[in-house]
């Protein structure tokens, strides 16, 4: 095992590693900017070394920089954390050249899936199924006679993209040479690649993704899937697993599938396969997240599996504990991200100082958060301020558990995305496990049309109805009061009776 470990990340997710870090026994350090100096993460670590302004490109995006820390302080490995330098191979390999563990897969692995292009390429070779669509670098005039082959709408993406970024869809085909050239200056501009391809539209996908740990042996499990469709503008905002919709032989089969996939990009460490499923439940590779995750602790509560204790373990060279048979799903976990943001504001980002701060406790919840009462939110950053997870038997249990959660979360001083989720949570259709990507954008979801307790109570039957489970379980029968409104004796039984899972 490693000495020391240096967490070259901030906020909440730098806190989690350091946790994990302790946990093992291992010495930390960690970095901060100006904006940083009384973070929480610079606290919990044993030392915290300054690296510059508060912009991430003088401070946490500094390769030399961070490299200079860790042989300073005489750490041997590095934990990237998610963002800034993750999934960047250059940092990867700097790493290793210093004579340093990089805490994460090879940088060619992450070179290969960083191309979405050649990932495709490998993936297809490999016999996992990708989306319809281009495989090679292709010229303007290739492009648009195979968007004719495609058919449309089909969807520009940029080679070096990814998440969303640099995306385009082109439903008239007299409309994509100009598209084109558009998506080819977009990407030149944001990634220095101006590599494009095409996929056909999937149309009312979910998001689905499996998370999976692979050794340096050859050894690959899967930890089964999170459901992530519920997004705003490619940023996520709820995740869950299992899925409402991924059987026990469809989990089998998208691990399979994720596990070859992980083979053929020689993969290592902790990582993440991306699919878009379809309303016939087809799915598709869609890309590889070579990162820990913001969601990895839905799939932490259901399978007891430490994600970030195996990440150390795997690079420091140990051997997987688990066969595929030794992972099992247990119950519900869902995450919600709260954010600064305003929701009743067009999710404008709100900073400030943290006046008061109370945390829900109590059974099947956690917290993972970078903030403390008192402490100022900078604008410079992800706006993430905590994540909450809560566990249930069932899907049901999960959330009214999370609607008492989010009722006992108080945060003052700014605006946060508390209100939000305990919309979302009400929703019949969240309830009932019916949506999909256009959840949010499409119009069906806002934070006006809730609250008219006529329609919660006809919203309520209506999912109870569609969850169609036959239930033999007692409903319990108690009233909530709460800032997001009373949920009526109606709902509440619908959701216990009809939502079982
Ligand atoms: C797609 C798609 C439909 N068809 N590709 C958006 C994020 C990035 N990872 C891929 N994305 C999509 N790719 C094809 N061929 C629809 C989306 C998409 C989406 C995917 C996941 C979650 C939210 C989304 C919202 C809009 C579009």
């Amino acid at each position: 095992m490693f000495k020391k470990v240096l967490v070259a990340n901030r906020g909440e997710i730098a806190v989690r590693i350091l946790m994990a870090c302790e946990e093992r026994g291992l010495a930390t350090a960690t970095v901060f900017s100006d904006a940083d100096r009384t973070a929480l993460h610079v606290r919990y670590a044993d030392e915290a070394y300054y690296i510059g302004p508060a912009k991430p490109t003088e401070s946490y995006l500094r390769m030399d920089k961070i490299i200079g820390v860790a042989k300073r302080c005489g750490a041997d490995a590095i934990h990237p954390g998610y963002g800034f330098l993750a999934e960047n191979a250059d940092f990867a390999q700097a790493v290793i050249d210093a004579g340093l563990t990089f805490i994460g897969p090879p940088p060619e692995a992450i070179r290969l899936l960083g191309n979405k292009v050649a990932a495709r390429r490998t993936m297809k070779k490999a016999g996992v199924p990708v989306v319809p669509g281009t495989d090679a670098d292709v010229s303007d005039a290739e492009a648009i006679a195979e968007a004719r082959n495609l058919g449309f709408p089909v969807m520009i993406k940029a080679a070096a993209g990814g998440g969303g970024k640099g995306m385009r869809l082109v439903s008239d085909p007299a409309e994509l040479p100009r598209a084109l050239a558009a998506a080819r200056r977009e990407a030149k501009g944001s990634f220095g690649d101006d590599t494009i391809y095409l996929e056909k539209i999937i149309p009312n996908a979910r998001h689905i993704e499996v998370q999976l740990l692979a050794d340096n042996y050859g050894n690959v499990v899967s930890l089964g899937e999170r459901e992530c469709s519920i997004q705003r503008r490619h940023q996520k905002m709820i995740e869950e697993s299992p899925s409402p919709v991924v059987t026990q032989e469809m989990r089998e089969q998208m691990g399979a599938v994720a596990v070859r996939a992980a083979k053929a990009a020689g993969y290592t460490n902790a990582g993440t396969v991306e699919f878009l499923v379809d309303p016939d439940m087809n799915f598709y590779f869609l890309e590889v997240n070579t990162r820990l995750q913001v969601e990895h602790p839905v799939t932490e509560v259901v399978t007891g599996v430490d994600i970030v204790k195996e990440q150390l373990a795997i690079a420091a060279g140990r051997r997987l504990r688990w066969k595929q048979e030794d992972i099992q799903l247990r119950g519900w976990a869902i995450e919600v991200r709260i954010t600064s943001e305003d929701p009743y504001n067009n999710f404008l980002p709100a900073g400030g100082r943290i006046t008061h701060l109370s945390r829900p406790t109590g059974p099947g919840v956690r917290i993972e958060s970078g903030i403390y009462e008192g402490f100022v939110v900078s604008l410079y950053y992800d706006p993430l301020l905590a994540k909450m997870i809560v566990w249930g038997e069932t899907r049901a249990e999960a959330i009214l558990r999370m609607r008492r959660a989010l009722r006992e979360f108080r945060i003052s001083g700014i605006k946060t995305t508390i209100p939000f989720h305990q919309r979302i949570m009400d929703s019949a259709r969240f309830q009932a496990g019916h949506f999909d990507t256009r959840f949010l954008e499409d119009g069906g979801f806002s934070m006006g049309s809730v609250g008219n307790p006529e329609k919660e109570e006809v919203a309520a039957l209506a999912s109870a109805l569609l969850a169609d489970r036959e239930s033999k379980e007692r409903v319990t029968f108690r009233k909530m009061e709460g800032p997001a409104g009373k949920m009526s004796l109606w709902k509440q039984a619908a959701l216990l009776g009809g939502l079982r899972r």
